[in-house]
């Protein structure tokens, strides 16, 4: 591995080792993208979002212009969820104004027998990119390399781009839940190895992205999305034994089995603004650091609102509890593109005022 630069600003990793902190870290989700003018500037350069993705200079410099216009505690690398199906085959392209899409989604079983664990090779951009963040971050702050969930990648391979209820593989889970889960081993193994060659290109966090569990019943939860989450988390501690760094499971929609979730494996849970930071901190007791959960609109709305908001949210983290330690503060998903990007100064000044 390359050596990098000592880590300045060490609160984010801190605090999801639940370890004390000097300031309650923030970073948030989404947070280099189409809000930043630089990002839209960029991303021209670049000619579509896939390019720019794919492109580690590109990459790296959009993963960057969050840490140069704000006091953020940490950086997550510029990639996509779904650069594992694409590598896997299914051909990514990206239509303007309707989102990803895939030219090959999976429609039979024989297709998932087909699929094939993406190689080194195949993912290399977004090692390089990686590297070429940590380098440029210089120990700064920490940089997050992430993934989706098993499940979450599932959903966007079967139904071939984005749903809001994601009812055809909801069908195959009724019906042939047998296939299913041999679709989702093979992401799981997908998942392994691409966040151990984060870690290894230089990712010092890492994060499951499972946006899409919350459709899922809670017995269906535990069966097709946490456990291969668990999995994961638990075959990465024993692949990368010293090397291994602190990890952050969000489940969108997934308050309702926090309990559950703690139990994963994960250092830390990402909440959503559904969930209260108070009962969440009760039900999960010491085992978990937890981040979030602005509501992502709050943003949109007048400069007092969002220091009031902002002020409710750390009062119901730090308000009634003996243990302090383990928040970090993010928003409970995304950060909205019509966000002005002077209200996120006003955000990260009143979480660090606080
Ligand atoms: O410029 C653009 O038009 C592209 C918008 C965009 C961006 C900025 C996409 C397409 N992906 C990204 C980057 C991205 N995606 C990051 C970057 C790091 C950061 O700054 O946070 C991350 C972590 C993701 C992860 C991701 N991609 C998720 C999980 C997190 C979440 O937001 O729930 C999901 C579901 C995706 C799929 C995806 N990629 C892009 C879009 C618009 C979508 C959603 C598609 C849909 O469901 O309709």
């Amino acid at each position: 591995m390359t050596n990098f630069a000592p880590l300045k600003n060490t609160n984010f990793i801190r605090a999801l080792q639940k370890q004390p902190v000097d300031r309650t870290p923030i970073w948030m989700m989404r947070q280099a993208g189409r809000y930043l003018p630089e990002y839209r500037a960029v991303r021209k350069m670049a000619g579509n979002f896939i390019n720019l993705m794919k492109t580690p200079d590109y990459a790296t410099e959009v993963t960057l212009q969050p840490i140069r216009r704000y006091d953020l505690d940490a950086a997550i690398v510029f990639s996509d969820i779904l650069t594992i199906p694409d590598a896997m085959g299914l051909g990514l392209y990206f239509q303007e104004n309707h989102g990803p899409k895939f030219k090959n989604p999976i429609r039979s079983e024989q297709a998932i027998n087909n699929l094939e664990i993406p190689s080194h090779e195949s993912l290399s951009y977004v090692y390089q990119t990686v590297s070429q963040c940590r380098h440029e971050l210089n120990g700064q702050v920490p940089l997050i390399g992430f993934s989706g969930s098993p499940w979450t990648l599932a959903c966007y391979m079967i139904e071939g781009q984005g749903s809001k209820d994601f009812i055809t593989i909801k069908s195959v889970l009724y019906s042939n839940p047998k296939i299913l889960h041999q679709l989702l081993e093979k992401n799981a193994k997908a998942v392994v190895q691409h966040l151990k060659c984060q870690v290894e290109a230089g990712a010092q966090a890492i994060m499951i992205f499972d946006t899409w569990g919350g459709l899922l019943s809670r017995a269906a939860y535990q069966e097709f999305s946490l456990r291969y989450i668990t999995f994961i988390l638990d075959s990465l501690k024993n692949q990368l034994g010293v090397r291994s760094v602190p990890s952050i499971v969000f489940t969108k929609g997934g308050g309702q089995w926090l309990e559950e979730m703690a139990g994963c494996g994960a250092n830390a849970l990402g909440l959503d603004w559904m969930t209260d930071l108070d009962l969440a901190r009760q039900r999960v007791g010491s085992r978990v650091a937890l981040q979030g959960n602005l509501d992502p609109a709050v943003l949109l709305a007048h400069d007092s609102v969002i220091q009031n908001e902002v002020n409710k949210v750390m009062t119901s983290f730090y308000g009634k509890q003996k243990d302090d330690t383990g928040f970090v503060f993010n928003l409970g998903h995304g950060i909205s593109k019509e966000t002005n990007p002077d209200s996120v100064s006003v955000l990260i000044e009143a979480v660090h005022r606080f």
